[in-house]
């Protein structure tokens, strides 16, 4: 089978003849009206922004390539170390792969793409040191930032438009820099565990890593090996067993594969498809979707969320393992609207129905016995998501009672034993490089411009308004 650029380049003709044909074709055409409401109110629902590998349904959720979680679920390839585990999860490289392409890989194709990836894994050394010498008081997303960014040290794409090239050949040159930065995403992630949080452990065991790279590995083994937690390619320090190990890789590949892209209109994605809009590199575009990600509103909620569940915990049962009644739940769920704070995980900017993505979270705790019977965190966020819903209804002010995806991951990370609540966006920043990233590229081969919507002041928008 052909490889991943191959595979790009046989699609690319008949893709640019369709964007082409509706760009001239309907060019002069309206697809909506624009309010004050709008242009005041966050841009909501304005219709201004091309975005071909997923689209979100207000009622739905996500759809990949008009295709559902459920569905991706099924055709995606898993890790060829787990061909027919019941419990494994497809790959986020199939993910991918498939975003990129719209075309479902083989095995073969993504046992290779995985392959190239842990082959373009390793940091180079200026790298590695830039990170070494952060603070480890510096928050971890904004550790990544700073690596990302300066990864443009190698951009191919920057380098060569230095030298001069033409713009049909862009593309090429992003592309190369999109999977050199997707590959080393996880030893960054690693790298910024272990400083921050980890130096202790290294000292006592005498090592200088927490886990290492495994060629023979998917990308997710990898993020796993990175941050210590894989029973034989790390130091394993939080002693998982030989199924919590798989698990825990498990959980890393379905969180990834499913919070890689959710449109574009979304603040990393925008962000990146923004800056990139101006020839920044595909590092210096990503690393300004990072900064957008490690916002409370958008992919900090997550640490919010833990933060919530364990106090809520604390406050109704103490060191109990018991949920305490629904009465009490929801009574404490009325003490924090009451005192005009939001419920973290529920509501939505465009999903109006429980996030699908939240769905598949929380089967994954479902479908294993020692999180849903044993765990009493993941019992709250499921009982949350029974109750919850009620009573913002009730409340009456937000538009979605219902959980968003940020409800169920964090819990689980943290049943794996990553605690340190800060941290967890910075497995949603390997994650979110899927969606934008390929976007990025079909930006480049299809010749989008640089953005520049037009502002108004005030003045203008009440002259304006009819
Ligand atoms: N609890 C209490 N009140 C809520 C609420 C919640 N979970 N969600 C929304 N509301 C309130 C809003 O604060 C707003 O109140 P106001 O009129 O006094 O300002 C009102 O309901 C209407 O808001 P709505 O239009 O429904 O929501 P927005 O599009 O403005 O905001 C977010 C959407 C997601 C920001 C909002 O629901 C929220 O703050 N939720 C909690 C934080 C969270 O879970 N974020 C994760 C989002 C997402 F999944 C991601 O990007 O990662």
């Amino acid at each position: 089978g052909k490889d991943l650029k191959s595979t790009l380049i046989s699609i690319i003709p008949e893709r640019k003849e369709a964007f082409l044909k509706v760009k001239k074709e309907y060019s002069d055409k309206t697809i909506g009206e624009l309010t004050v409401g709008q242009c005041l109110g966050g841009m909501r629902g304005t219709k201004s922004l091309y975005w071909e590998s997923s689209v979100l349904d207000p009622n739905e959720g996500i759809r990949f390539h008009n295709k559902t979680i459920d569905e991706c679920q099924e055709f995606l390839p898993k890790s060829k170390h787990e061909i027919g585990d019941k419990l494994s999860i497809f790959l986020p490289e199939s993910m991918f792969w498939y975003l990129l392409t719209g075309q479902v890989p083989t095995q073969e194709q993504v046992n290779a793409f995985s392959k190239e990836l842990a082959e373009k894994a390793e940091l180079p050394a200026y790298c590695e040191k830039i990170l070494d010498s952060l603070p480890s008081t510096l928050h971890p997303m904004t550790q990544m930032s700073i690596a990302i960014s300066a990864l443009n040290h190698d951009s191919l794409f920057a380098k060569a438009y230095e030298k001069g090239i033409a713009k049909a050949d862009y593309w090429e040159y992003v592309f190369d820099d999109v999977i050199n930065l997707i590959a080393k995403l996880p030893a960054i992630a690693g790298k910024i565990y272990q400083n921050t949080y980890k130096t202790d452990i290294l000292k006592s065991k005498n090592t200088s890593e927490l886990g290492q790279l495994n060629k023979d590995q998917d990308w997710s083994y990898n993020i796993a090996s990175f941050l210590g937690m894989t029973e034989k390619d790390s130091l394993n320090i939080n002693n998982f067993s030989t199924t919590e190990s798989k698990d825990f890789v498990n959980l890393v590949r379905l969180y990834c594969a499913l919070h890689g892209d959710h449109e574009g209109g979304n603040v990393s994605s925008h962000a990146t498809h923004l800056v990139g809009s101006a020839l920044s590199d595909p590092y210096l575009s990503y690393s300004a979707g990072i900064q957008g990600l490690a916002g409370p509103l958008h992919g900090l909620a997550a640490q919010e969320v833990v933060r919530f569940i364990t106090t809520m915990k604390e406050k109704l049962v103490g060191n109990g393992d018991k949920l305490p009644s629904d009465e009490k739940i929801v009574e404490y769920l009325w003490s924090i609207l009451n005192s005009g704070r939001v419920i973290p995980g529920y509501g939505h900017a465009v999903l109006r129905k429980p996030d699908p993505r939240f769905k598949a979270m929380l089967e994954f705790g479902l479908a294993r016995p020692s999180i849903a019977e044993n765990d009493i965190f993941f019992q709250f966020v499921h009982k949350l998501s029974q109750v919850a819903p009620g009573v913002l209804t009730e409340h009456g002010k937000t538009k979605n009672p219902y959980p968003n995806v940020d409800s169920g991951s964090g819990i689980l990370f943290y049943h794996y034993g990553i605690k340190e609540t800060l941290y967890f966006t910075v497995i949603f920043g390997c994650s979110r490089a899927l969606g934008p990233l390929n976007q990025l590229i079909w930006d480049r081969i299809l010749g989008l411009p640089i953005e520049r919507p037009k502002s108004i002041d005030l003045a203008t928008i009440a002259k304006l308004s009819k």
